[in-house]
């Protein structure tokens, strides 16, 4: 398998996808539905999606079938991102290489633009192209609760209230836990699941996005200190400046690295049973630590 290749396709389907789900910009009001499509189309790594499908083909799925979820997924994580960039939250000039939603939209539209971008994401999943209507009704029900105060908000609200204050590890851990790790768990359960994947390899698949989102987390922080400004289209330095809560802040760097690295064999151990189907999924998880944006 050729990862580059293989991850290029997914990322190409799932914006030809994007750009269908997403409403035309002179869609009436077209102030809104531009601000929305401003932030969706023409950046982004396309993680999580492409996570969702990988995770979808293991179970025996195709990427075709889930496109409607992965899309999903990918509006909720672009939702929390134009409300985190605004003055109440991270207060960002920057994000995806270009200047944040409501730098150019005003921070009301930004506002509604993540609004809406969630609730489309909901209307998406009740328009998967497969799965019983149980599983898609178990979908939704996962997303809610991943997109929720017990995950991506929870993590956010105790993000935010940590800054400045020392915090121990538990919390730290809750806090990359949900802020990050509830879309990528949300994001490999829901295209298993939609796939029919039994209970056995969606726990296994659950402990790989576990371990994947921990990683993640530990290198985004690691980035911040020690990545390129243009690689990575944002400003670095913000958790420092912002007195955040950060692996390397609590561990020191190295400890952060090493921490990084046994996540990355932790995942790869959980999807012991599978064979070369889930190939994807392990350089996958390589390549979240190796990169430099
Ligand atoms: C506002 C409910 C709410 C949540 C905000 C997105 C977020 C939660 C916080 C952003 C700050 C941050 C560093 C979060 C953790 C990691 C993360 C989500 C990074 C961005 O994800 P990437 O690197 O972004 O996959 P792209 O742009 O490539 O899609």
């Amino acid at each position: 398998m050729d990862f580059k290749e293989e991850f290029n396709k997914k990322i190409a389907v799932v914006n030809e996808a994007l750009e269908i789900f997403m409403p035309p910009p002179d869609a009436y009001p077209p102030l809104i539905h531009q601000a929305m499509r401003y932030s969706v189309l023409g950046g982004g790594k396309r993680l999580r999606p492409a996570l969702l499908i990988a995770s979808a083909e293991v179970a025996g799925g195709t990427a075709r079938d889930v496109l409607p979820a992965a899309c999903a997924v990918e509006l909720i994580h672009t939702y929390s991102l134009i409300h985190d960039d605004l003055p109440a939250m991270d207060n960002d000039d920057y994000r995806r290489g270009k200047p944040t939603n409501h730098k150019v939209y005003g921070e009301a539209i930004a506002l509604l633009a993540g609004d809406a971008l969630l609730t489309l994401a909901f209307q998406l999943l009740t328009e998967s192209r497969t799965g019983r209507a149980a599983d898609i009704v178990r979908v939704i029900h996962e997303v809610a609760i991943g997109a929720g105060a017990g995950g991506l908000i929870g993590g956010q609200v105790v993000d935010t209230f940590s800054t400045e204050k020392e915090i121990d590890t538990t919390t730290l851990e809750y806090i990359h836990r949900n802020k990050t790790g509830a879309l990528y768990r949300v994001a490999v359960r829901s295209g298993a699941i939609l796939a029919g994947a039994g209970e056995e390899e969606l726990a296994r698949l659950t402990e790989y996005a576990e371990y994947l989102g921990l990683a993640f987390q530990i290198k985004d922080d690691i980035l911040d200190i020690e990545g390129d400004e243009k690689k990575l289209g944002k400003p670095v330095g913000s958790d420092i400046r912002n007195k955040k809560a950060t692996y390397p802040a609590l561990f020191g760097l190295k400890v952060s690295k090493e921490k990084a690295r046994s996540a990355v064999e932790s995942a790869i151990g959980a999807l012991s049973p599978f064979g070369k189907e889930a190939d994807f999924l392990r350089v996958l998880v390589e390549y979240v630590i190796k990169r430099d944006f």
